[in-house]
């Protein structure tokens, strides 16, 4: 089977299957970083982290997002986001899993990886990494830029979508890069964090102090509130802000409709300590 007509059959896959964006990166981008790319990293992923380290056979990683709807993240940290945010790790896994089968009935072996990959928080307080990071599959399938916040900012949803992979030997025609650095430095994510975790200063995108988020992260997760989601409630960018009519930020200063905090406070008043 051709690259371009496998490429239509995944994509149309996707599309039974909701998925919110898709996009295609060849394995050696990570080993040759392309040169559009919109950010210059001081450090670059360790080899041991990349696709053809962790499945020799990769020829193209396919990233998978959905989204994370922002009437629903508002009412973070609450039951609410709680739910949603299993709920779509769920369909990440899920969907990932039935593409690479999907592929492999095609003939084509191909693996699927699970969105996150750590088993408790408490392990992220020791070691704050994943084998294998959705971020910059995101970024190298072109499907988004990094924020001040060191998550991927997309023009459709801002940082507001959550992404796992699935990698393929099916070499499958890439997507173009993101060169457009979406971050408008605003820097109401590191303003907004509770915990001060974001720089505002130095390189960008600026490495987060992981520990400071785990530990919010693991205090929520005793009160079955977590995650935070703070960093990802407050990015102005992302078509979805036009959809759900959340163009103007300072509802999120205590001002405009009181509707808006009456409906959060309710929320967060039930389900959870
Ligand atoms: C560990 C983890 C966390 C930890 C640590 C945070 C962090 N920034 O790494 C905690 C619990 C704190 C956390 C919090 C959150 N997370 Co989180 N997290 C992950 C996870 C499981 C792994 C990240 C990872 O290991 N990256 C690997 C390395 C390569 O990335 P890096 O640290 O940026 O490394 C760079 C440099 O540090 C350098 N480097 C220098 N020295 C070294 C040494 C080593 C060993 C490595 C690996 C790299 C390295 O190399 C890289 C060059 O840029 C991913 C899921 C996944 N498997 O990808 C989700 C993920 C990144 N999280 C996500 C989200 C949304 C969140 C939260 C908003 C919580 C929420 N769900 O509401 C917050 C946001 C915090 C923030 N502003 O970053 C999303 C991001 C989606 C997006 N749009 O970008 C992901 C991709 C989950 C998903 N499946 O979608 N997270
Ligand atoms: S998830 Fe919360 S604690 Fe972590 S960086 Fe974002 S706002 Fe800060
Ligand atoms: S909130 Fe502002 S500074 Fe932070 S990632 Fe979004 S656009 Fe960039």
């Amino acid at each position: 089977m051709g690259s371009r007509s496998l490429k239509r059959d995944i994509l149309k896959k996707c599309e039974e299957f909701g998925v919110g964006l898709a996009g295609f990166a060849p394995a050696e981008r990570w080993n040759n970083p392309p040169r559009e790319l919109p950010h210059k990293f001081s450090k670059w992923i360790p080899e041991e982290f990349h696709p053809k380290s962790i499945y020799p056979e990769v020829a193209t990683v396919i990233v998978i997002g959905f989204p994370i709807q922002l009437p629903i993240l508002e009412t973070a940290p609450s039951i609410y986001y709680h739910e949603l945010y299993k709920t779509v790790n769920s369909l990440l896994d899920l969907r990932a899993y039935e593409l690479s089968i999907f592929l492999n009935e095609k003939g084509y072996p191909s693996i699927y990886l699970p969105r996150d990959g750590y088993a408790t928080v408490e392990v992220l307080l020791e070691k704050p990494f994943a084998f294998f990071s959705h971020k910059h599959a995101a970024y190298l399938a072109g499907l988004g830029s990094f924020g001040q916040n060191n998550l991927i900012l997309t023009r459709e949803y801002g940082p507001r979508i959550r992404f796992t992979s699935i990698f393929t030997s099916a070499s499958i025609k890439p997507d173009p890069i993101e060169v457009e650095d979406l971050c408008i430095r605003c820097l109401r994510c590191a303003r907004s964090c509770p915990v001060g975790a974001i720089k505002t200063k130095g390189e960008f995108p600026p490495p987060i102090d992981k520990k400071l988020c785990a530990m919010r992260s693991a205090d929520l997760w005793s009160k079955h509130k977590s995650p935070c989601g703070i960093c990802i409630k407050v990015c102005p960018v992302g078509e979805d802000r036009r959809l759900f009519n959340r163009i103007d930020m300072s509802i999120y200063d205590g001002e405009g409709p009181l509707e808006y905090k009456r409906a959060w406070d309710h929320v967060r008043r039930y389900g959870t300590f």
